[in-house]
This record gives structure tokens, sequence and C-alpha cells, in this order.
């Protein structure tokens, strides 16, 4: 009795954690999975708090397991602060309806503080209200409760907790259903018949390599610094050039179209990507040349550029790396997925994945160079990228051992791959796959290629007998006739170098 006088028993603790969860997904519902969503959110307040050390060491350390890290721990912060915040409404407030109000008030309040979003905070106080008062539902279901319980009859407690418990399942399956809504770009259309032509063309020159991916990966990895991704609506999309240029101005995604369109097999791969990883892949992107939209806004050669998302992410690197980038809204054929950067990103030759800013709102052209996102916190991963060469794929039969994967240095190309069955001492050339065509025009019946070579990687294998233990190697051979460093470097801060070796024993 003076357990409940106290008021924190059990079941109030119980509803309290359920009401935070019922914010939580009332939030979701009200704006579905994006950054004003309520978790998202707190987590992009948790990670801007921590200081930027601590993120990039957790992002070497940790590595992708950082981001759903950051998440749960959001989620647990958020549920205790909300849950506190029902509790406390119990407190100061005498009777079920008035204390349903002020949960939704107090909810209201913290998710508009953490979100910055009407929407989500109507959500969230609206999600908590129901939970709340479904829990007091039951107390009137009841009626006066008799102290000799009789065992059949649900105690109050236990109710409330089974009534809040049903209202947050309802808000759960709602919840699911408003994120499996599709994603911008994300439509199951045919791709346009001129990429898919390009595209089965690579297929063609790629090597079935199992554990590898083809030359057009299956899975385009992601790198966010942000919880979720921006949902940008691209009929109201709008890219600004500001900064040093003749005329400032915005760009529609029609005018930006409407400047020409280019197909491009391009490679991205993270700085941060391990030597052996997998944080590299291969997509054939459709855009704009760069150049043409500079050219529309008279833009002086100056040193620097800084890119802007719309996630508030910024990179900032050498106008010459630039200039002949594509700013894409298509990748393989298709409208650009959200989670690559719709309905707009960049795409700088030969440059680490960093410089390819996604849900690119800015460009900033620039007399001064400065920081951006990760060089803030310690990265240089502005420039090009290191050559490598991948062994993803290793299969044994009959005595008959076949290595390969991939290799890349950027607009350097790859001359070559070797390979060491004997840990180094002795070096075979691999067979390389054939290189994917150059960029071609976007909409004619005929396309041409420009005859440029693709800033992509290219496959390669290779087959050999050999019995017992031994150690393979790998290097490349870039365009300009350099073999790959074998000085072994971290990814943290400018990218990893070595060769990769593999213990195979067949
Ligand atoms: N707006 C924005 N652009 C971004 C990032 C980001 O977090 N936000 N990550 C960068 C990094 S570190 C890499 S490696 C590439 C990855 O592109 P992808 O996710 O399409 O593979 O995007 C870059 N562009
Ligand atoms: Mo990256």
């Amino acid at each position: 009795m003076n357990r409940r006088v106290r008021g924190l028993d059990a079941a109030e603790i119980g509803v309290a954690l359920l009401t935070a969860i019922g914010a939580v997904v009332g939030s979701l519902v009200a704006i579905g999975n994006t950054p004003g969503f309520v978790l998202p959110s707190t987590a992009a307040v948790v990670r801007d708090t921590l200081p930027g050390l601590l993120v990039a060491a957790g992002i070497g350390a940790l590595r992708d397991l950082a981001q759903p890290l950051l998440l749960l721990g959001s989620g647990v912060l958020l549920v205790l602060v909300y849950g506190a915040a029902a509790l406390a409404a119990g407190r100061v407030t005498e009777g079920a309806a008035l204390r349903a109000g002020v949960t939704v008030l107090l909810v209201g309040a913290l998710t508009a503080l953490l979100t910055g979003s009407a929407t989500s905070a109507f959500g969230a106080g609206l999600g908590a209200g129901v939970v709340a008062a479904a829990a007091s539902l039951s107390l009137d279901l009841s009626g006066p409760v008799g102290a000799s319980g009789t065992g059949t009859e649900d105690p109050p407690g236990r109710r409330r907790l089974l009534q809040a418990g049903a209202a947050v399942v309802a808000g759960v399956v709602l919840g699911v259903i408003r994120t499996r809504e599709p994603d911008t770009g994300d439509d199951r259309q045919p791709p346009d018949p001129a990429a898919a032509s390009l595209l089965s063309a690579a297929d063609d020159r790629s090597f079935s390599l199992p554990g590898a991916e083809p030359l057009v990966s299956e899975e385009f990895y992601t790198v966010d610094i942000a919880p979720t991704n921006p949902n940008i609506d691209p009929t109201s999309y709008q890219l600004a050039v500001t900064g040093e240029v003749g005329t400032e101005r915005t760009f529609t995604l029609e005018e930006l179209q409407e400047l020409g369109g280019e197909r491009r097999f391009v490679t991205l791969r993270c700085v941060s990507d391990k030597i052996n990883g997998t944080k590299a892949d291969t997509a054939l992107w459709d855009g704009v040349p760069v150049a043409a939209v500079l050219e529309a806004v008279d833009a002086p050669e100056t040193c620097c550029v800084t890119l802007h998302g719309d996630d508030d992410y910024f990179v900032s690197f050498p106008r010459e790396a630039l200039d002949p980038g594509l700013l894409a809204w298509g990748m393989n054929g298709r409208p650009l997925p959200r989670g690559h950067g719709a309905p707009l990103r960049t795409l700088v030759p030969g440059h680490w994945g960093e410089t390819n800013a996604k849900w690119l709102t800015e460009i900033e052209i620039r007399e001064e160079p400065e920081e951006g996102y990760w060089e803030q916190r310690g990265w240089e991963g502005t420039g090009e990228v290191n050559t490598v060469a991948k062994l993803h794929s290793t299969t044994i039969e009959d005595g008959v051992v076949r290595v390969g994967g991939h290799a890349y240095a950027g607009t350097r190309g790859i001359d070559a791959v070797e390979v060491s069955t004997d840990g180094g001492d002795s070096w075979t050339e691999a067979t390389l796959s054939d290189t994917l065509p150059g960029p071609t025009p976007i909409g004619e019946e005929e396309p041409e290629a420009t005859g440029e070579a693709a800033d992509a990687w290219r496959m390669w294998r290779h087959e050999y007998e050999q019995s017992g233990e031994h150690e393979v190697v790998v290097r490349a051979i870039d365009g300009t006739g350099e073999v790959q460093t074998e000085t072994e470097q971290d990814g943290f801060p400018s990218g990893a170098t070595g060769w990769v070796r593999k213990t195979v024993q067949a």
C-alpha cells in the first residue's frame, strides 16, 4: 500500500516506459523515417555533443557498428527522458485525463526541441497520449477493485500494462506500415534502354567470381554522417551555386537536366575502406557534367570549392578536382536512390568517396580552402584514391586454386594486377577484365562513347595448381606504371595502403 502511495510501483514505471515508446512510435508514424523522426534527430544531437575525436575514433574502431550503437544508445536515452516526463505528469496531476494531457504537452515540447519539427512533435505527443489514455482506460473498465482477489481477475497494474502494451503494439504496426512506403527513386521500373544496354555490356565483361561483386555492384555500400537519409521532394528541389561566381543562382532538377546529360561508369571508394574491405563499388550514373553548370554561372577559375548536403554534410577540395565531375540524378538506369543522395549527388573523378557529396544543395565556389566535415575530425580524404587490388574470391577444386577480385586506381586506371602464390617471392600477371565503356551522352539513339577512360575498377582472376598451405599476395600496377605500395598503413587518416595477403590451404 505504502509502495503505491509513494507511487513508483512497477506498473507505473512500466506504463511510463510504454508511454515513452508510444511517443517514439508516434513521431515515426507522423513523419516517417526521415531526419525529423525523433530517434535519428536525438542520435544527431548525441553525435554532435560528443567531441569530434571520439566520433572519428568511434568510426575507426567500431566501424560499421558505430551508427547502430549510436541509434541504440539514443533510443534508450530517449525512452528514459520521455518516461521521466510521463512519470512527472503523473506526479503533478490528479486524474487520468489531466495526466494524459500533461503527458502530451511535455512529450510534444521535448520532441519539438529535439527535432525542430511540429509534425514530429504532434505525432510524439499524440502517441504518448494514446498510450497513457489506454492505460487509464483499463482502470475505468475494471471498476472498483476488491481486495479479495479471486485470482481470475488481473490486478489493475497488470491490466494497465496490458492496455498500454496493446496501444504500443498498434502504434508499432502503423509505424512499420509507414516505413514500408517506397523511397524517392525506389521504383521498380525497368532501367532506361540505353542504360540497360551499357549495363549488359558491363555484365559481359564481368568475371563470375564467387564472393566478389560483378563489375556493376549488386549491393552498393553507403557511408553517412546522418542516422537517417534526407527525403527531398525532387519537384521542389533546388541546387544553389554561390560564392565567387559571375551570377549566383539556383537550378531546379529540370533545368539541370536541360543542360545536357552524360552517363558514366564510376567507382566510389571510402577513405576508411580497409585494404581488403568492401567499401568500394561501381555503378552507372546519369547526370550533367559539372562544367556545364559552372559555365552557366560564369564561374572563374578559383582554388577551391565546398559542397553542401541537405544533411549538413560539407566537403571542401580543389576546384580542378570538381570541374571534370558529374552531378548525378540517376543510378543504373533508374532514378538515384534516396540512400545514395536523391535527387542529386556529386561524382568527383578519382577522388575518395567523401568528395562525392550526396543530397547536394549547394556548390560554393571559393577563393580560400577550408576544412570539411571529415577533415575537421582528422581525416585527410579529399585527395586522389590509393591504388588497390582486392582479393575477394578464393575457390579450391581438385587441386586447382582460383583467386580473383577487383583493382582500382581512380583516373590513373589499372594496367595490370600481379599475383604471388609464394608470399611475394615470384609474381605472375593475372587476367584482367576489359575496361568499362567510357562516358556516353544521354538521349541519343546510338550514343557513342567519348573515348575517355571510365573512372572505374577492373576485375582480375588467376588460376593455378598447388597443394598445401601457401600465401597469396596481390598488387596492382596503375596506368602510370606505378606499382601499388607495399608499405602498410591504416585507413585513418588518408586511406589504407599495402598489399592484400591471404593464407590459402589447398
Ligand atoms: N551529404 C553527404 N554526402 C556524403 C556523405 C554523407 O555522409 N553525407 N558521405 C560521404 C562518404 S564518406 C562517402 S565514402 C560517400 C559514399 O557514397 P555512397 O553512400 O553512395 O556509397 O558519400 C560521401 N557523400
Ligand atoms: Mo567515405
